[in-house]
């Protein structure tokens, strides 16, 4: 069964097995937590997606995570909101999905999630937040059994924890990532 977590923090500082990235379909690097994460990465990151070419809204595309924490990044490209007649929610959903799919691909035990869309691209932030995590507890996880929700904002946190009560999922709070029971402690 999995298990999840929300953090309020910076998702490149995730020292887990993998990071999501809200990456744009040229996977050309950007502002928002994919500029935080290719400065994290160092240039090592712009080159290996480059190689990759790009990735079509809804899915997602996998690279080392070089000098991150992480070991891999999951480059995912969620949709631009467009008023929502745009199949906005079927791509956000379908953008969740293909992450874990690669997580699974790659046999991680876990992962960390930004909050796709929410941000440049301008998606309604409840309505994200409910696609986010009805469709990552509706996946059927074989390896993956810790996924974290890492939210930037006060008020996106405020959104996370109340559509986790209101769906009433499994998800338990922490202040910081030495409180997840999955990871190893940090060295002293
Ligand atoms: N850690 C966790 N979350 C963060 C961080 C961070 N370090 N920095 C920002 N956020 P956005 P999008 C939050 O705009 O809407 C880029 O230019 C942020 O507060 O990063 O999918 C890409 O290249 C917000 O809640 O992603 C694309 O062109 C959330 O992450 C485009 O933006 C997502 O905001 C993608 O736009």
């Amino acid at each position: 069964m999995l298990e999840g977590f929300l953090i309020q923090g910076d998702i490149t500082r995730y020292p887990g097995s993998a990071i999501v990235n809200a990456a744009n379909a040229a996977l050309a690097g950007g502002g928002g937590v994919d500029g935080a994460i290719h400065r994290a990465a160092g240039p090592e990151l712009a080159e290996a997606c480059r190689k990759i070419g790009g990735c079509p809204t809804g899915q997602a595309r996998v690279t080392p995570g070089f000098r991150l924490p992480a070991r891999y990044v999951i480059h995912a490209v969620g949709p631009i909101w467009r008023g929502g007649q745009h199949q906005e929610a079927e791509l956000l959903a379908s953008a969740y999905r293909a992450s874990l799919v690669e997580a699974e691909s790659l046999h991680l035990p876990d992962l960390a999630f930004p909050a796709l869309s929410i941000g440049a691209y301008a998606y309604p932030a409840e309505e994200a937040t409910a696609i986010a995590l009805k469709t990552v507890f509706a996946f059927p996880c074989e390896f993956l059994r810790w996924v974290t929700f890492v939210v930037y904002s006060d008020p996106v946190l405020q959104i996370y924890r109340r559509q986790i009560a209101q769906l009433q999922l499994p998800v338990k709070e922490v202040g910081r990532y030495s409180e997840l029971p999955f990871l190893p402690p940090p060295s002293p």
